[in-house]
């Protein structure tokens, strides 16, 4: 059966080089999988494929989709776990879903993401300042330890997600770091509120909006360039669980993730909780700094055509981050033993400002679906853990789809929604291989 062995390697190739035409060859023109597609598909996915007549074409197999044999290039970093590389200049890694696990997430698994040069920690860490400015009654000149003792102290599990997590969903691909789901981590932060720091230096009736700074020279090295530097309406800055930390699941914030004092905005796009905070500005307008305006952390308000030009003029700012899962007790791609016919699943899901009401899972490529037990959030804005099971019919290749929905009923669409040139907002339906037997 020579063909047969050339057919199947190449639609494994075929997948990671050209997706579309390799769906057209495999689903051919009635759009189901038979015959000799069915087999080469088998053999491409590496066995039978119990649920092929489920099997939607425009997909990507879960088990193809990571293109190369070898898999993802990780990044071995001091202290951390090994996160996929996205970027090395400037350093960016996710951690995959199976890093996830835990419910409040170790710093060893806390992403990495930077717009900028990596700044040099301090030599006192407790000495460094933060300014807040602007149209304020008193201006304040903060040191850590100034914040950490003159206001109240609190200790909460946030998410943080970066505005562009899943963004690799998007067909077709927008410029950025190609995100899977794992630009994510629910960390417990110690702090004080921004309000009550807001509060000590009496906002003007002028204050509407923030703009923040930190300490990372731009990537160019220019000086006269922040890396990143993003603000929000006061309102957002106002909520009692937007913070200004300065530890993390009970010790100092990893220099990485921002030591020694960053914001943190849950809910909303990372790029707001300022790493390496030094000054906070308080502005009538909305803050024009890096990373604001044009299609920046901006969203279409109506949809356009997929993969047109559009300079965002008419966009809106991203604001709370839609509804997302991960599986984290079974990574892509998993082999279980044959004769496995019950699989336990676990993961979180979160939904930006909002709560998660409900999680399911499928194995049949949507066909039916079944309800996970979803916990509580530990506090407002911590993610929430999910388990339950899941029934195989046989051995064969599967794919778990999982899918939340928040507390206003949206659940995660079947493909990346309201395509936008930085792919912003990408939840679709996530997906994991697996092979039994
Ligand atoms: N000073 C500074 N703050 C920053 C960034 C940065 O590059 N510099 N990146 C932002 C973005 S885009 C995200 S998603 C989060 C990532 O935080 P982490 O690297 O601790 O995961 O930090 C935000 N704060
Ligand atoms: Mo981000």
């Amino acid at each position: 059966m020579t063909t047969f062995g050339k057919r199947e390697r190449s639609l494994a190739e075929l997948y990671a080089d050209d997706a579309e035409r390799a769906d057209a060859v495999a689903f051919g023109r009635r759009g189901a999988l038979k015959g000799a597609s069915l087999a080469a598909m088998g053999a491409a996915v590496g066995t039978a494929i119990p649920f092929a007549g489920t099997m939607p074409r425009g997909l990507i197999p879960a088990a193809l989709a990571q293109g190369a044999p070898a898999g993802p290039r990780m990044l071995e970093f001091p202290g951390k776990d090994p996160l996929i590389l996205l970027g090395d200049r400037p350093l960016v890694g996710e951690a995959p879903e199976t890093l996830l696990d835990d419910a409040v997430t170790p710093n060893n698994r806390i992403f990495i993401r930077n717009n900028g040069q990596i700044p040099e920690p301090p030599a006192d860490a407790d000495a460094w300042k933060v300014k807040v400015e602007g149209e304020v009654n008193t201006p304040l000149e903060l040191s850590v330890s100034e914040l950490r003792s003159r206001f109240p102290n609190v200790t909460l599990q946030l998410q943080m997600e970066c505005g562009g997590n899943g963004r690799s969903f998007y067909v077709p691909e927008t410029r950025g770091n190609q995100w899977g789901n794992g630009a994510i981590c629910n960390a417990a932060w110690t702090g004080v509120r921004l309000k009550d720091v807001l509060a000590a230096a009496g906002l003007k009736p002028s204050a509407r909006y923030t703009g923040h700074y930190g300490a990372d020279p731009h990537l160019s090295g220019a000086t006269d360039r922040a890396a990143i530097s993003r603000g929000m309406p006061i309102a957002k800055a106002m909520e009692e669980h937007t913070l200004i930390v300065f530890a993390v699941n009970g010790g100092p914030i990893p220099h990485i993730n921002g030591a020694p004092v960053r914001m943190i905005v849950p809910g909303w796009p990372g790029s707001l909780s300022q790493k390496w905070l030094t000054r906070i500005v308080i502005l009538d307008k909305p803050h024009t700094g890096q990373g604001m305006g044009g299609t920046s952390y901006r969203i279409p308000v109506t949809p356009i055509v997929p993969g047109s030009n559009n300079n965002g003029a008419t966009f809106t700012d991203m604001t709370s981050m839609p509804v997302r899962s991960v599986l984290t007790n079974l990574g892509n791609g998993s082999r279980l033993p044959a004769g496995t016919r019950q699989v336990p699943l676990r993961g979180a899901a979160w939904a930006g400002d909002d709560t998660v009401s409900a999680v399911h899972a499928s194995v049949d490529f949507g066909a039916t679906w079944s309800p996970m037990r979803v916990a509580a959030p530990a506090n407002k804005f911590a993610w929430q853990r999910w388990e339950g099971n899941v029934a195989l019919p046989s051995d064969g290749y599967f794919e778990v789809w999982y899918r939340a929905t928040d507390s206003r009923g949206r659940m995660q669409p079947h493909t990346a929604p309201n395509w936008n040139p930085q792919g912003y907002g990408g939840n679709p339906v996530s997906r994991a291989a697996i092979l039994v037997g």
